[in-house]
């Protein structure tokens, strides 16, 4: 198929560039960088260093054959994205190009109006684009599991039954998010709804968990494919930053009690979750939803199996509790379904005393360059 990744250059969309590409989809990427750039104005290091996306997808050609087309512009700007469009006339639609940061979308009021208009901006171009040039295709949408937030009740995947007063429809399940950007992903789901009501389009709504994990089948040849890694407060996800922290002798950073639970995915679950995604297409008219993570664990669970990792080379990784500077739940129901997936064939890679190892040896490798001044930015919520 012809696959267009928006959001080609990140943490998930390289890899996921390079995985469907390795498996004969010809592949298209766009991005204007604004997580590197972002970074940048924050003064945050990624781990290691990452080429640029030509330099990237010239390596995997020589590695691999595989050409990937780049494009790199800004997706809030409609001249580009029509151009991006109707060069690669795309069957399926991968959408990634947003700001990805809770944190981020925290900080003051410019990130704040930065996260709304860009992700809602450019999930509205992708709409109008694909109506204007490619009308069949499939749209990928990467949601969040933050969308439903932590109900008192079990979460379903996407939708809720609601009878009232002896009658009955199905509705989007109730979402209520903790964070700004959380909710503009809510924003995207609404605006997805209603143009697939309108215009009959066709979307799978993927409402994934928090990501952890470098490694994925492609980038073995050579460490310059991996995907960039943040471990700071603002754009680094809890289990990388606590792999960091236990190598560099960090206390790990657990916010407040640290009983809150989330669903959890090795990176390469994600890329086979897209894969499976793309080449199973929601029909016309229909938001399809998959809750996308395979497995549940409280920051205090992880933080301990960090611990225990550590032990097995001979790192002594202390647990800290600190002031939570978010406003959540920090012990709470948690009971997600996550069926959809599975039955289109996901194979989960569970969180392995030997992921973890293998996590923590690259992060050995690169250990001079961890800047612990990273670690708390004092982000508050309130
Ligand atoms: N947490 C700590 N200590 C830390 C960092 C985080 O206790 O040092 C806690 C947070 O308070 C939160 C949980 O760990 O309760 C997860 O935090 P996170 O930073 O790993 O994830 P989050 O901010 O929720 O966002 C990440 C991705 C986002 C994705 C989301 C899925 O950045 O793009 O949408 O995970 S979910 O969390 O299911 O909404």
């Amino acid at each position: 198929m012809r696959v267009l990744i928006l959001g080609g250059d990140g943490y998930l969309g390289w890899p996921t560039a390079m995985h469907l590409s390795a498996r004969g989809h010809e592949v298209a990427v766009a991005d204007n960088y604004l997580r590197r750039n972002l970074c940048q104005e924050l003064q945050l290091e990624f781990l290691h260093d990452v080429p640029d996306l030509t330099k990237r997808a010239d390596l995997w050609q020589s590695i691999s054959g595989h050409k990937i087309a780049v494009h790199v512009g800004d997706l809030n700007d409609w001249d580009f994205v029509a151009e991006v469009f109707q060069k690669s006339s795309p069957q399926a639609i991968i959408h990634y190009a947003e700001q990805p940061a809770a944190p981020y979308s925290m900080l003051d009021r410019q990130a704040a109006t930065l996260t709304l208009s860009n992700n809602l901006m450019v999930t509205a171009n992708v709409i109008f684009a694909v109506r204007e040039y490619c009308p069949d295709a499939h749209i990928v949408k990467l949601g969040t599991m933050g969308e439903y937030g932590t109900p008192n009740i079990d979460i379903e995947e996407g939708w809720l039954e609601v009878a009232h007063k002896g009658r009955q429809q199905k509705f989007l399940y109730p979402r209520q998010a903790s964070s700004l950007y959380h909710t503009t992903k809510i924003m995207d789901t609404d605006l997805l709804w209603f143009y697939v009501r309108t215009w009959g389009l066709r979307v799978t709504d993927l409402m994934q968990g928090p990501v952890y994990g470098m490694f994925t089948d492609e980038s073995s040849q050579d460490d310059r494919l991996l995907p960039f890694f943040n471990y700071d407060e603002i754009f680094g996800t809890v289990l990388n930053r606590f792999v960091v922290q236990a190598v560099a002798g960090y206390p790990l950073t657990v916010y407040g009690k640290g009983g809150q639970t989330r669903g959890y995915l090795n990176i390469k679950d994600t890329l086979n979750c897209v894969r499976l995604a793309v080449e199973n297409p929601a029909d016309p008219g229909e938001l399809r939803i998959f809750n996308q993570f395979t497995e549940t664990f409280s920051v205090n669970d992880l933080a301990e199996k960090v611990r225990e990792a550590g032990k097995q080379v001979q790192l002594n990784v202390q647990i800290e509790h600190i002031e939570n500077p978010r406003t959540e739940a920090e012990e709470h129901y948690y009971n997600p379904v996550h069926t959809g997936l599975l039955d289109l064939g996901l194979t989960p890679h569970y969180l392995s005393e030997e992921v973890l190892l293998d996590m923590i040896e690259f992060v050995m490798r690169h250990k001079s360059s961890i800047q612990t001044d990273q670690m708390l930015r004092n982000v508050k919520w309130n």
